[in-house]
Parts: C-alpha cells; structure tokens; sequence
C-alpha cells in the first residue's frame, strides 16, 4: 500500500554526513516491502541519467522497516527518488510530486546543495567519549576550609534534604582524578559550580565567579589542567533559561521597578515585583521564586549570556556546556550560542538537558546532542522493571536512533540516571514483580552498563553508580560519594571498568554502524553487530534468567566464515560455513564477541 511509504527531503531522512555524501532514510510499513532501492544523479545532468543504488534495512520499530543509503554527491548537487518492491508483487516509485507507480508521476528530490555550514559536525572526541556526571557538594571534600555553614558529616546515615550540604568541593574532584583515570572515564560533567545560595547552584548569583564554597577561579584552572593532563574533558553546565533571584539584573528590577534597566531581562507580570505568596513573574518550573525565567529575546540578555560562554572557555580551556531547561529557550538563542561557541573552538561540546524527544533541536544548528533520557526510560522498562521484552525494547532503541542524524546520535549521552532521577540501581532493587535481592539488582544494572558500553553514543556514569549506590529520586539520588572500601560494591565497580576498557580497546564499539541481528522474545535476549571496515562487534544481551547459547546463524549471511573472540575472555571461535560456532575448547560463547 503506497501510503505506508514516508520520506521527506530533510533531517533526519535527507541529511548530509559531509560535503559529499548524502545520506537517505525510507520508512516502510514493517514487513510490506521485499527491497528498496534509491536512483540519484547530479541535479543538473539530463533525465534518464540517474544510477540505481540498493538500499539496506537498517532496522525496524514495531510498525515500520527503515531503509538507508548513502548517497554520493560529488557534485554536491543531488536528485533522486526511490523504488519500493512489495510483498504483494507492486513496486512504488517515490518521488517530491508523491508515490506512483509510474516513475513519470513521481517526479525526484531535490537535495539543491550539500552547503558547508549546513553539515551536522560534532566534536571529534564525542565518538570516544565516556562521561562520568558528578554534582560537586557530594563528591569529595578536598578543601575543608571552605565548607559551608552546617555541612553533614559526609557519613551520616541521614538521607540528604532539598538543603543539605556535605562540603564536596573542586579540589576534592581533583584529588580523585587518577580514580577517573582507573575507572577509564575520559570526560567529565559537573553540575554547577558558580556562585549560587543552593547546594545545586542551579538559581546563580554570579556567572563570573566560582562558589566559594567550592574553591575559585584558580582551583577551577587547576582542576581544568589536571583533567587534561590525564586526558580528561570538562564539561559544565549552562544554566541559562533563568537566573537566581539574586543576579545583579533581577535584584535591579526587584529595586527599580518600572524604571529599572533590566526590566526586559525577564518576563514580569507587574510591577512592583512580588516574590511572596507567588512570584508575579515567568519562572523555572511552577513559580519557583528564586529562579525567574530569562527573556532571551532581549538582544542585551542574549549578549550576556554568550559572553558567559564565552568567557568560561577562554580563560579555563573548558571542553563545552550542558545546557540546562533546554527545550524552554528560543532555537535563535541555542543557534546564536553555537555560532559563538563553535566560532571560539569547534570541538566544544554542546549538549542540551532534554527529558523528551529532541529532534526539532538536533538539526546540527543547535546542540551536537542531548541527554538522552528516552533511552533511560527504554532501559528502566526492559532491565529494571521488566514489563516489556527484548523485541519491544530494541523496537525503541531503533526508533530512538532513527529520529536523529548519525551525528547527532554518536552525541547523546546515555544515561542510565543522573541528578534529577532515582538511581538506576534503585529502580532495579523495586522493578519487576516486586522488591528484588540486592543481587538480582545489581545483576540487572550491571546488564544495562553492558549495553550502554557497546552502544552508539557517549555513555555517561552518574557518580556512585559504579559502586553500587542506589537512591530515590532529588534529592535521595544526590548522597554523598561512597569512599569507604567497605561500602562499595567491587564487583559492581569490575564491570564499569572492565565494559569502560572493552569500549575504548575496540574502534567498532565507538564508531562502528548499529545493526541489531535478532531479538529471543522466549528467552528475552537480543544481539546486534557493531561495524566499521576493519572489525565487528558482535553484542548479545541475555536479561533472562538462564545461560544463552548465542546464535551463530544470523551473522553467517553478514559475516561469512570469519573468527570471532570473546570480547571478555579472550576465548576465539570460528564461525563455519554452515553458520555453526566452532571452538577450540568447546564451550558455547555467552557473552559479547569481537571478530575481524
Ligand atoms: C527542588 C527540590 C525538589 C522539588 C523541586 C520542586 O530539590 O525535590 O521537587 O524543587 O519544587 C534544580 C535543582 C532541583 C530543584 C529545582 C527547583 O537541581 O533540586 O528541585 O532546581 O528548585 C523538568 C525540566 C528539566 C529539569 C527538571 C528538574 O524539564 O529541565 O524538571 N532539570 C534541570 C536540572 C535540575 C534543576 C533544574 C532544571 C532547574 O537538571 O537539576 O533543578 O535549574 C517529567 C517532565 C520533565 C521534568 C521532569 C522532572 O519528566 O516531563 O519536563 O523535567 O519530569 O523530573
């Protein structure tokens, strides 16, 4: 049925991977096509010109098959339009004028010109990117001088409140960065850290001035440098869709009134401004008082906020922004904080804190990627509470994947919790069919670190999570950094280091193609394949209760007869020509494998 046949000349269906290749999505209703194929040319050469290039199914969700090719535009000038083989017999030309079945009618896409400014490009280094998230007052206390009033000792059995402090500060980060360094992390992201009343510092009084309860703009360079020289990023978090009540601007107008310079900073509903009993202004959230809402509208806020930016990279060689609230604030902000960010150094990493779908937003105008809390949902629902199998659940990592560019993707960070969330581990302890031992929680979590090892993207370890701490949602998930050898999980800690380790040795787990080869809904187990030209990783993930005798059978097609080795063990086996496992040894290979 031609209706189930869905292309648009745009990202993510059209988009280019540089100046001369173009790459094309199709989306088909699953099971109704038998093979597509795409015909393309240079705009400008004569009809009948077009060349025929066969497109690969890429993946499928629950309702449709997506087809991809890469298109090459060495002219960066491209038309094309495809040719949809069905089921039933009918084959679909599709083209900008709609679908038919004769070519005439279907007329092709235009994709006008592969424009250099117009290609979604993210840092380098996000590709082998593995974060490790910390939110500073509950990660080391290094500096005891500078404590804030009434800090908790850091071991004590009471959970934290929406105040607490514990007096976790910069230099305490920096006498932990050689255990980055053997946990394998290479980038870190610090929730924020200037001048700000909170113990999050999300409602800032000062953008220019670290918070002295955490140390100040000196340590911050230290620390900076010190990252660096273990080969460590620093990422900080932007908080600019509001400020706190205490910034120069918003105290200003909260003391003018009317006649206040500022009074466009924000967003006020009358003046005089009133804090008590609800705010007479836009705020973060639903009337949070102490975080009015910026107006970056205002050509001026907009100024100072790219500034801010600015500023931070300059003068302490930081690797890029996390950018809080982000779908809140205006897409011209977002593009204008790009063109200054990426003007200043192209590698800086732009991410933005996005709980919901992205996509308006990663076009490659905006950030390079984002929080990738979709993926954190699809992953709660499959290892923690188990309400959904292996084929559902690799039905959302395909549809999570097929929204976004390629670029874009390889520039999520994937998250299993953070700040905001209860822990991972926590929701693994309560998932299912009720209270699980803490074993069988860990076992799950530690499944889950599996696959976000060996995924796409740029997987990131909330503080703690690596130890086995668990914790309810803010401000439970935020206690204090577990140090005490006794209260850390080892084994827990082996795997994060063992999957950080595999990921980094292995060029396909970072930069290789995603291609998922079956899905055991009986026995709730699932692999997927890795590629790039010289390796193949081959990935199984058993979230069922009993050992899994991988499949050798689906990789011989792709494959043929090649050798793999266990990427865990270093076990080698062959895969023969009748698509049987072959081992010198003579057990059946369990885990993830890696072949040439
Ligand atoms: C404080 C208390 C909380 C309390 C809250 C409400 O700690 O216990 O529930 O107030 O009054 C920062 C602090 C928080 C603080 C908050 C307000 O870190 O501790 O909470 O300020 O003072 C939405 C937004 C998303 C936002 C989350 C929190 O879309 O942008 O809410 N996340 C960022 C940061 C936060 C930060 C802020 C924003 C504010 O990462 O740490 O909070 O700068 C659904 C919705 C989402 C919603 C989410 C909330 O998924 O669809 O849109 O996210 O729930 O969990």
């Amino acid at each position: 049925m031609p209706s189930s046949i869905y292309h648009v000349c745009e990202t993510p269906y059209a988009y280019p991977l540089d100046e001369y290749r173009l790459n094309v999505r199709l989306k088909v209703r699953r099971g109704s096509a038998t093979s597509c194929q795409a015909l393309y040319a240079d705009r400008y050469d004569s009809p009948g010109t077009e060349l025929p290039i066969v497109m690969e199914k890429v993946g499928s969700d629950r309702y449709s098959d997506y087809y991809e090719v890469v298109l090459p535009a060495l002219k960066r000038k491209v038309r094309y339009l495809f040719l949809v083989q069905m089921n039933s017999g009918d084959s679909y030309w599709v083209g900008e004028r709609g679908t038919f079945a004769q070519r005439e009618l279907a007329g092709s896409y235009q994709f006008p010109y592969l424009c250099r400014n117009e290609i979604p490009r993210v840092p380098d280094w996000a590709k082998d990117a593995v974060f490790y998230q910390i939110f500073p007052d509950r990660f080391s206390n290094g500096d005891p001088s500078i404590n804030p009033a009434n800090v908790q000792p850091w071991d004590s059995p009471e959970k934290p409140t929406p105040q607490s402090r514990y007096g976790g500060d910069l230099q305490g980060i920096i006498d932990r960065l050689d255990y980055l360094v053997q946990l394998g992390v290479n980038a870190v992201y610090l929730n924020p850290i200037f001048d700000s009343p909170s113990n999050h510092k999300y409602d800032t009084t000062d953008y220019y001035k670290i918070d002295p309860t955490f140390g100040d703009l000196n340590t911050f360079k230290k620390l900076v440098q010190q990252a660096h020289e273990r080969g460590i990023r620093v990422v900080l978090d932007a908080v600019f869709n509001h400020s706190g009540d205490q910034l120069f601007a918003f105290q200003d107008v909260m003391k003018n009134g009317e006649a206040s310079a500022y009074r466009d900073w924000y967003y006020f509903d009358a003046y005089p401004v009133t804090q008590e009993p609800v705010p007479n202004y836009e705020t973060f959230g639903n009337g949070i008082a102490t975080m009015p809402k910026l107006n970056t509208s205002t050509p001026e806020v907009t100024r100072y906020l790219l500034d801010v930016a600015e500023y931070w990279i300059r003068e302490t060689g930081i690797d890029g922004w996390r950018l809080d609230v982000a779908n809140e604030v205006d897409r011209r902000f977002w593009q204008l904080l790009r063109e200054r960010v990426k003007g200043i150094d192209n590698q800086q990493l732009l991410v933005g804190e996005f709980m919901h779908d992205a996509s308006p937003w990663l076009h490659g105008d905006q950030f390079d990627g984002v929080m990738n809390y979709l993926f954190r949902e699809a992953a709660l629902d499959f290892f923690a509470r188990q309400n959904i199998g292996a084929e559902t659940f690799i039905e959302l990592l395909t549809s999570l994947q097929m929204r976004y560019t390629d670029q874009a993707y390889s520039a999520m960070m994937q998250l299993l919790g953070s700040h905001d969330t209860e822990r991972f581990l926590t929701a693994c302890l309560n998932g299912g069919r009720g209270w699980n031992s803490q074993e069988t929680a860990l076992a799950r979590m530690r499944l889950a670190v599996c696959l976000q090892m060996t995924m796409p993207g740029m997987p990131v370890v909330y503080y703690g999570d690596e130890v086995g701490m668990d914790g309810r949602t803010d401000p439970d998930c935020r206690r204090p950094m577990i140090w005490d050898e006794n209260g850390r999980d080892a084994a827990t800690y082996e795997v994060f280091r063992s999957m950080i380790a595999l990921r980094k040795q292995h060029a396909s787990l970072t930069r290789g193609s995603m291609r998922f080869v079956f899905a055991d809904e009986a026995n709730n187990a699932f692999g997927f394949l890795r590629q790039t030209d010289g390796e193949t990783a081959y990935v199984v993930i058993n979230n069922g209760t009993h050992p899994y005798t991988v499949p050798a059978l689906p990789l011989r097609d792709r494959l043929g007869e090649s050798s793999m080795v266990d990427g865990l063990t270093g076990e080698r086996y062959t895969l023969s020509a009748d698509g049987q496992w072959i081992t010198a040894v003579g057990s059946h290979p369990t885990a993830a494998a890696f072949g040439c």
